[in-house]
């Protein structure tokens, strides 16, 4: 019998695949491959790219256990061509197999690439998500709103999780508004569960530092998990000792606590070391247990069973074309303290420094600082979604563009948030301890000394209003700028453009 070819991607590393499901592991081969054009279409965080090439290594090992027959290309083979399709052809020749079996990959530039090859690859779904694409649509036809929300419901029904009979438990579908307290410095609180790298994992550091150490982003200490084994038992660490606090503390940004009580394991549940529907089984048994009260449940399992999917939907509902837009048509560059560059705004700096060290930074510190400051400086979208996409160790393309396009930077004119997630300094100072050792003072409104994002703020609201100007959910701020002084107004649009202008300089902002 003719062989054929597995593919496995290096985000696709679960038993439970779709082309590992359909093949015969008596005849067929797995190919998997490290290849220099995934770590380097956009400059991967080096630390995620060891993560990925581990944990690709520990999964081949185990595939090879259970009887299949693995083409492993390692980044060093002196044999290896820099590309997945590369690879396949290869492979193709060298077992003399025609045919490719895939699991559709979570970015279109790779799907096309596998479309465009010349060998028959089969692209399977993706089974690993609790709602279908095509469940997706038939939720989103006709629809003139796809809120989040309403989709959650659906897959709360769906799954069964957090209910009483059709009723949601606790009488409320969510709660959200449990989830906004400031947090404080606790030396006792856990943080997430660390591991020694393994001598697998000591040869991928050595590899990745050679070939990608140029990337932004710290290598060492390297501390992710890179099996599902160890990847559940860090899951359980947090749900033992942070999961309690997680709704209240959702929202905190702490200068001495980068994690405060978030999981810190969608890197593991994005490349296929975990399943979303067994962690949130395990979250609704822990609320029924009584260990865990029900706005932190509810909030985690909205998290994983309604924002995630939700967003895979618009991904791939959307196109390819998704990432390219840029609704507000903001042109700026990214500012170079994006990629360690000095500021001296303490909350971008904190983030900047977390995410070079840990390729981390948690929903509040990405969507509400960095991803606030580039919305509201005019940043070209297309640039932000790029850096995103490097530099966390999670980002793969159907989670992070609707993120960043849609979420945070309103790109896709509206499709996600129906208004701009834009803040001045004042909700940075409500959820974090950062301005107080600021340079800049979050109290000011205009002068050298003002805080950028209160600059900026009333800067972006005014270049857009005649896009959101008859939006009725910012009628109140417009009138709030109408009922201020006209010299004030001029002054804080005058130090605006300074700002504006110190970053197209290049200046220390
Ligand atoms: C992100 C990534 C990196 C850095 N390296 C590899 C690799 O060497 N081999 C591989 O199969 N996958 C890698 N990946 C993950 C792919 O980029 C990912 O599968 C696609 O972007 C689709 O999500
Ligand atoms: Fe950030 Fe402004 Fe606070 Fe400084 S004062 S930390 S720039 S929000």
């Amino acid at each position: 019998m003719v062989r054929r070819l597995v593919l496995v991607l290096g985000d696709q590393l679960g038993p439970d695949l779709s082309a590992l499901n359909a093949a015969d592991k008596a005849r067929d081969v797995v190919v998997m491959a490290e290849v220099m054009d995934e770590g380097r279409y956009v400059p991967h965080h080096p630390k995620k790219i060891a993560l990925i090439l581990s944990a690709m290594r520990h999964f081949a090992q185990e595939l090879r256990a259970d009887g299949w027959q693995v083409a492993y290309t390692r980044l060093d083979d002196p044999e290896a061509t820099p590309s997945i399709v590369g690879e396949l052809i290869r492979r193709a020749e060298e077992f003399g197999a025609s045919e490719v079996i895939a699991t559709q990959p979570g970015e279109w530039r790779l799907i096309a690439a596998l479309n465009e090859a010349p060998l028959s690859v089969r692209q399977l779904p993706d089974v690993r998500f609790i709602c279908t694409l095509e469940e997706f649509d038939r939720w989103a036809e006709g629809r003139k709103e796809l809120r989040m929300e309403y989709f959650y419901r659906e897959m709360r029904r769906k799954t069964g999780l957090m209910m009483e009979g059709d009723q949601p438990a606790g009488g409320k579908w969510n709660f959200d508004h449990d989830n906004r307290k400031r947090a404080q410095v606790d030396l006792l609180r856990a943080t997430p569960m660390r591991f020694e790298p393994d001598a697998i994992t000591q040869e991928v550091l050595d590899l990745v530092e050679a070939r990608f150490g140029g990337h932004f982003g710290d290598l060492r200490p390297f501390w992710f998990a890179v099996t599902s084994d160890e990847a559940r038992r860090a899951f359980d660490h947090f749900v033992t000792h942070l999961l309690p606090g997680f709704g209240d503390y959702q929202d905190a940004m702490l200068s001495g606590d980068r994690f405060v009580h978030h999981s810190v394991i969608s890197m593991y549940l994005n490349i296929g070391l975990l399943d979303p529907l067994k962690i949130c089984a395990r979250v609704d048994a822990e609320w029924k247990a009584g260990r865990v009260p029900i706005n932190a449940a509810e909030g985690y399992i909205r998290q994983v069973i309604g924002w995630r999917e939700y967003v895979r939907g618009i991904y791939f509902r959307e196109g390819p074309d998704y990432t390219a837009r840029n609704a507000l048509g903001q042109t700026r560059d990214l500012p170079g303290f994006y990629w360690g560059g000095a500021t001296r705004m303490n909350c971008v700096a904190k983030a900047v420094d977390q995410t070079k060290e840990e390729a981390y930074a948690h929903h509040i510190q990405r969507l509400m600082v960095t991803g606030n400051f580039a919305l509201l400086a005019g940043v070209d979208p297309a640039e932000v979604h790029a850096w995103y996409l490097a530099v966390y160790a999670d980002a793969f393309e159907w989670v992070e563009a609707p993120n960043v396009i849609g979420m945070s930077q309103f790109a896709d004119g509206g499709i996600i948030a129906s208004k701009p997630y834009v803040s001045s300094g004042n909700y940075i100072d409500k959820m974090s301890d950062y301005c107080r050792s600021c340079a800049y003072s979050v109290k000011a409104k205009t002068g050298d000394n003002a805080c950028p994002f209160n600059l900026l703020y009333w800067d972006f609201l005014i270049r857009h209003r005649d896009r959101f100007g008859r939006n009725p959910r910012m009628g109140p701020v417009y009138r709030t700028w109408d009922r201020m002084a006209a010299d004030h107004r001029e002054s804080v649009l005058r130090d605006a453009a300074h700002v504006l202008r110190r970053l197209e300089a290049g200046a220390v902002v």
